[in-house]
């Protein structure tokens, strides 16, 4: 089968109406288009040029088969056309966050197998430490390049791999989730209903673009509904306060932080406009990490409606999500698993919940009253469900049971079928400001460190960011200075992405340990609670 997102883009491809607009300005979608295909034509030019295993071919090649390519460029129209590009190659595109420190960029790049880099010349210093080795490829020459060989766009199939996304799970180091052409599709297609875009609509985008929520939930969903995307180089309070007021935007997608923060705009007086452009906004979502009630109470008080709340993951794009209706939205649930997408809560031995059927389906579930009250992991299943990760059969083979995707989160299912979260079956994944976070990766990090002895990594809760990295540490003898806040700050933003640095550091003689040794760390976590101060241990066993 063709790939859908490809028959969807070629549909647009001629429209004259406004696909994109950035700080440069406005692009429609037949010049986007035409960008792409410049991009796809240098892309494959400079294959067949450089070769295929070091053999140098006279022509272009018809495909990259799969070749990963990185994204650094900054958010707009030439991000777009760049991904764009590279997927209707046949490539797979991995964009990463120009704020990774070279140490993490390098690491990701060699998992993923990066040959070349395509890059914004805003982003060059970004980009010349991983270089070495790698061709780098300016956008601004590729956009410019004569449109690729016609024809074998549409060999590209349904469940070829088109997006690459790291995210962290309960391994040390990321994992690259592989979503297919058919993944991003049927994803778009889904919201687009659910959410209602249309050629009417502008999105608001102030995502990164390096995480499903900016790059797949957003930017895909507005893009192949025909809406124009309203990008903005980066998430700023004032600026986001500023769009709404005038009212540039019909929808607008956002993390709980970025809720806060716009709040608190308003509290400081400094969003002229803002309530009544918010209240102007067709649709408000909100997503990646628990919405507060307090939160989306705030947010109906402005505007008369809580915010759109919906639960999704990279590897299964929106699960659930509340209804486009403001009256059928219930604050601090995620609403009911969307069409196509299948739902079950299970035991810990992986058995569906008791009474009535485990497994809810969209369309089954508004015709259903009568489910029992569940509570257990959450599984998926359904054409939105990614492929697998990059080069790691043994963790894709333990992310399934029996076809169903286990997600690690706990649930809670209602009577009436709708959802909501209850946290995670690990203790080790946290959520910060909406970015998912591997307590064992930030440990792995800091154990390099010769002044710490012992680290155990705690998410505790936190208004702003939902949780707040918090490192406690055990150093080495006469080495407590070194592992303060401050200083253990400054050495591990060297080497990791700048929202898994722990905001705080607290010394301990020893860490609280099991039977067994291991770190018990509910145990940390509610000394912390209970106001730990810094430098007194947990009752060690
Ligand atoms: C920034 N910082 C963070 C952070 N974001 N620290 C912890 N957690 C975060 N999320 C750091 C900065 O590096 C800086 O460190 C300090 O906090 C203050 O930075 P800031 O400038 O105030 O923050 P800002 O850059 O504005 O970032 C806040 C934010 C950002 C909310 C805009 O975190 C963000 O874009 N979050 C969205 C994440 C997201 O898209 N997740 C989707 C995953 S997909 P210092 O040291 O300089 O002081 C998914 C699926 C689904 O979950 O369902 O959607
Ligand atoms: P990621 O792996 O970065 O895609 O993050 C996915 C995780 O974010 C999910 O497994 C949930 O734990 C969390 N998440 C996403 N949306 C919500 C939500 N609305 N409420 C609570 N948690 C959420």
């Amino acid at each position: 089968m063709a790939s859908p997102l490809v028959e969807r883009l070629a549909q647009l491809g001629s429209s004259a109406r406004i696909a994109v607009e950035d700080d440069r300005g406005p692009t429609t979608f037949a010049a986007l288009t035409e960008r792409a295909l410049r991009v796809r034509g240098a892309l494959l030019a400079d294959s067949g040029r450089r070769g295929v295993d070091g053999r140098a071919s006279p022509s272009s090649l018809a495909s990259l088969d799969g070749e990963r390519i990185l994204l650094l460029v900054p958010p707009g129209a030439a991000w777009i056309s760049a991904f764009l590009g590279v997927i209707l190659a046949g490539g797979i595109a991995l964009p990463l966050s120009p704020l990774y420190p070279p140490a993490e960029l390098e690491w990701l790049a060699s998992d993923a197998g990066v040959r070349r880099i395509i890059a914004g010349d805003e982003l060059a210093a970004v980009v010349a430490p991983i270089a070495q080795g790698r061709a780098v490829l300016r956008v601004e020459d590729l956009e410019r390049a004569a449109p690729g060989p016609e024809g074998a766009i549409s060999d590209i199939a349904a469940d070829d791999p088109a997006l690459l996304l790291y995210t962290s799970g309960t391994t040390g180091k990321p994992k690259g989730a592989l979503l297919t052409h058919r993944n991003l599709a049927t994803q778009a297609e889904l919201l687009r209903a659910a959410w209602g875009f249309s050629e009417h609509d502008v999105l608001l985008h102030a995502l990164p673009l390096h995480h499903l929520h900016g790059v797949a939930i957003a930017l895909t969903t507005s893009l192949l509904a025909g809406s124009a995307t309203r990008m903005l180089p980066r998430f700023d309070a004032q600026r986001v306060a500023a769009e709404i007021a005038r009212r540039s935007a019909t929808a607008f997608m956002a993390v709980p932080t970025m809720y806060q923060r716009l709040l608190g705009q308003l509290d400081r007086g400094d969003a002229p406009g803002f309530a009544a452009g918010a209240r102007a906004l067709r649709l408000a979502t909100s997503g990646s990490a628990a919405l507060p009630v307090t939160l989306a109470e705030r947010w109906r008080d402005l505007t008369g409606t809580i915010p759109l709340e919906r639960f999704g993951m990279t590897e299964i794009g929106v699960g659930m999500s509340n209804p486009l209706d403001p009256g059928g939205r219930r604050a601090g649930w995620v609403g009911s698993p969307l069409p196509t997408v299948e739902a079950r809560i299970t035991d810990d031995a992986g058995f569906a919940s008791e009474g009535a059927p485990g497994v809810a389906s969209g369309e089954a579930v508004a015709q259903r009253g009568d489910a029992s009250v569940a509570r257990g992991e959450l599984w998926i299943r359904g054409p939105s469900v990614f492929k697998g990760y990059l080069g790691r059969e043994d963790a894709t083979a333990a992310a399934f049971q029996d076809g169903w995707f286990r997600t690690g989160d706990v649930a809670e299912r209602s009577g009436d079928g709708c959802f909501r979260l209850l946290g995670r079956t690990s203790v080790d994944i946290l959520k910060s400001g909406g970015y998912k976070l591997s307590a064992l990766e930030i440990e792995e990090a800091l154990r390099e460190h010769g002044a710490i002895a012992e680290v155990a990594v705690i998410g505790v809760p936190d208004e702003a960011w939902g949780e707040r990295v918090v490192a406690v540490v055990v150093a080495a003898p006469g080495r407590e200075a070194e592992c303060a806040t401050g200083p253990l700050r400054a050495w591990a933003k060297e080497r990791l992405a700048p929202y898994k640095v722990p905001r705080e550091s607290i010394v301990v003689p020893s860490l609280p340990r099991n039977a067994m040794g291991k770190v018990v760390k509910p145990e940390i976590a509610r000394a912390i609670a209970a106001g730990m101060p810094g430098g007194r241990a947990p009752s060690a066993r």
